[in-house]
C-alpha cells in the first residue's frame, strides 16, 4: 500500500512549472520575414501575421509595410513578383518550435516544395532570434542571406530603424549598401497586428 501522506506530483504540473520557469519568464525578440508570390498575396500574407499571433507563446509586436518585390535568385521575369514584409515578434518558444510553427504556418496556405527558390504562396524564413548565431542548416541563425536582401531589410528597418543583425551591424548600414529598387512600397495595401 503506498504512504497517504505522500502526495505524487502529477506529471503535467511538473511540466508547467519547467516551461514558465524556462521560457514564459524569459521571452525573446525575433524577426521574422514573411514572402508570397502566389495567389492572393495580401491575404495570405495576413493569414500568416494572423496564424502567429494565435500561437500559445508567440505575441506579434509590429508588422511592417508590404513591398512589392523582384524575385531574388532566379531569371528575371520567370516568376511573378513578390509581396514581402517583416514582422516583430516576442515569443516563449525556443528556436526549434518557432521553425516548427513557420513550416506548419507554410503547410497550412499550400506551400509546395518543389525546387529551391521555386514560387510560392508563403515562405515564412526566421530573421534572427535574440542574438542567436548557428550554422546548423535546419536552422541557421541569423537567416544566412537576409544581409544581402533588400526586401528583408528595407521592411525591417521601417519598423526598427535601430535594428541590429547579429554577425553583419547595423540594419541601416547594410542597407546603404544594397540596390532597393527592385523593392517597391504599395501604400495602398496594409497588413493589420491582430488586435
Ligand atoms: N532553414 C535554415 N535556416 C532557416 C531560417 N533562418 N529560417 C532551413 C527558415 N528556414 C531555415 O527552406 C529550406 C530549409 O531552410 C528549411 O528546411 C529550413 O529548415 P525552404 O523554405 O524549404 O525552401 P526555400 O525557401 O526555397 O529555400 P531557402 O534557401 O530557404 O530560400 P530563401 O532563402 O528562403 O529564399 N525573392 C523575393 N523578392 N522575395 C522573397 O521572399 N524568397 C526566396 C526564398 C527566394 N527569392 C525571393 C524570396
Ligand atoms: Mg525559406
Amino acid at each position: 500500500m503506498s504512504d497517504p501522506t505522500v502526495q505524487p506530483v502529477p506529471a503535467s504540473v511538473v511540466e508547467q512549472v519547467d516551461a514558465a520557469d524556462i521560457t514564459l519568464s524569459n521571452p525573446r525578440r525575433a524577426v521574422l520575414s514573411l514572402g508570397s508570390n502566389l495567389g492572393n498575396r495580401l491575404e495570405t500574407l495576413q493569414g500568416a501575421v494572423d496564424a502567429l499571433e494565435d500561437t500559445p507563446g508567440i505575441r506579434v509586436k509590429a508588422v511592417s509595410p508590404v513591398y512589392e518585390t523582384e524575385p531574388w535568385g532566379v531569371e528575371p521575369g520567370s516568376q511573378p513578383s513578390y509581396f514581402n514584409a517583416v514582422v516583430l515578434l516576442k515569443t516563449t518558444l525556443p528556436p526549434a518550435s518557432l521553425l516548427e510553427r513557420a513550416h506548419a504556418i507554410e503547410e497550412a496556405f499550400d506551400r509546395v516544395r518543389e525546387e529551391r527558390w521555386g514560387p510560392r504562396t508563403i515562405d515564412v524564413d526566421i530573421v534572427t532570434y535574440a542574438g542567436h548565431l548557428s550554422d546548423d542548416p535546419v536552422l541557421t541563425l541569423p537567416h544566412p542571406r537576409a544581409h544581402q536582401r533588400a526586401f528583408v531589410l528595407v521592411p525591417w528597418h521601417d519598423v526598427d530603424p535601430d535594428a541590429e543583425l547579429p554577425g553583419h551591424g547595423p540594419v541601416a548600414e547594410l542597407l546603404a549598401g544594397l540596390d532597393r529598387t527592385d523593392v517597391v512600397p504599395r501604400a495602398d495595401l496594409e497588413l493589420r497586428l491582430p488586435e
